[in-house]
């Protein structure tokens, strides 16, 4: 199977032909956030959920804190701190539109203008050494989400090497998928010490997005570094691509209909007319 290319006869700006192509090359692009100041205010937000979770004060400092939190959390606490933070950015009404306005150029290029949006916000936060919370490789699309699809991966801190995520490129995933057949009866282990090598961990520095296809393979390991990772995620799609499992109206909602659809979906063509 030979790598998606753009058309010849793609309308896009050389600007938007740049990221396109990485994409269709790389599978992910990590790009910065369209507005800084709005990524802060959500970071901020949610470091006072976890500080009132944890009855300590508001941190001065939302990353440092963040950064250090396996000093306040022991491993077995943590999902009921994860699950108080999602819960608290999730009942903010401005998170989600902050959410898509940080991604938004870059989802523009690559997905569309007129799209469906993840109803929820997830929220991942791996404290160094810990093997409770890690999600054996897989890709997405394995397991009911559609090939469409797109993640949205935001670092509330900087993520680099084990801290962050490893996906597996284009060409190489191909080459694994072509013999998958191999680890029937193996465990996802076994698959991924098969492709560990030519994986790519993901360097995405706060301030920056990655948006990368859930057709590969991508996954986390133990984190090695002496932070604690957080990390938020979030799926968009075209809003007329196919679903899959994940439905519009249950998990997706639409987020940008354009005016021309709205009134082609309201439009019926006046009956009893005959000339
Ligand atoms: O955050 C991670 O390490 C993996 C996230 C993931 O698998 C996903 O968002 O589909
Ligand atoms: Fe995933």
């Amino acid at each position: 199977m030979t790598a998606p290319r753009r058309h010849e006869s793609d309308f896009l700006s050389t600007e938007e032909g740049v990221l396109a192509d990485a994409f269709l090359r790389q599978g992910h692009v990590i790009v910065p956030v369209a507005d800084l100041a709005a990524l802060r205010r959500l970071r901020e937000a949610m470091a006072g959920f976890a500080a009132e979770h944890l009855g300590v004060s508001t941190p001065g400092d939302a990353g440092a804190f963040m950064d250090a939190i396996h000093g306040l959390v022991a491993p077995e606490r943590l999902n009921a701190l994860r699950l108080k933070v999602i819960d608290g950015v999730n009942r903010l009404s401005w998170a989600r539109r902050c959410y898509f306005e940080l991604a938004r150029p870059a989802l523009e290029i690559i997905v569309g203008n007129e799209l469906a949006m993840q109803r929820r916000l997830n929220l991942s936060i791996q404290l160094p050494g810990d093997h409770s919370s890690l999600l054996p490789v897989h890709a997405d699309v394995w397991d009911g989400d559609s090939p469409f699809e797109v993640v949205a991966w935001l670092p509330l801190v900087d993520c680099r090497r084990s801290k962050s995520m490893y996906l597996l490129p284009p060409p190489q995933g191909a080459a694994w998928e072509a013999r998958m057949a191999e680890f029937d009866g193996h465990s996802t282990e076994d698959l991924f010490r098969a492709i560990e090598p030519e994986v790519v961990w993901l360097d995405v520095p706060f301030g920056h997005m990655l948006l990368s296809s859930q057709n590969l393979m991508h996954g986390n390991r133990v984190n090695r570094e002496n932070e604690t990772r957080w990390s938020m995620n979030c799926r968009f799609k075209s809003l007329f691509s196919p679903y899959a499992e994940k439905r519009l109206g249950e998990f997706f909602e639409p987020i940008s209909m354009r005016p021309a659809t709205r009134i082609g979906l309201g439009y019926r063509l006046p009956g009893g007319f005959v000339e």
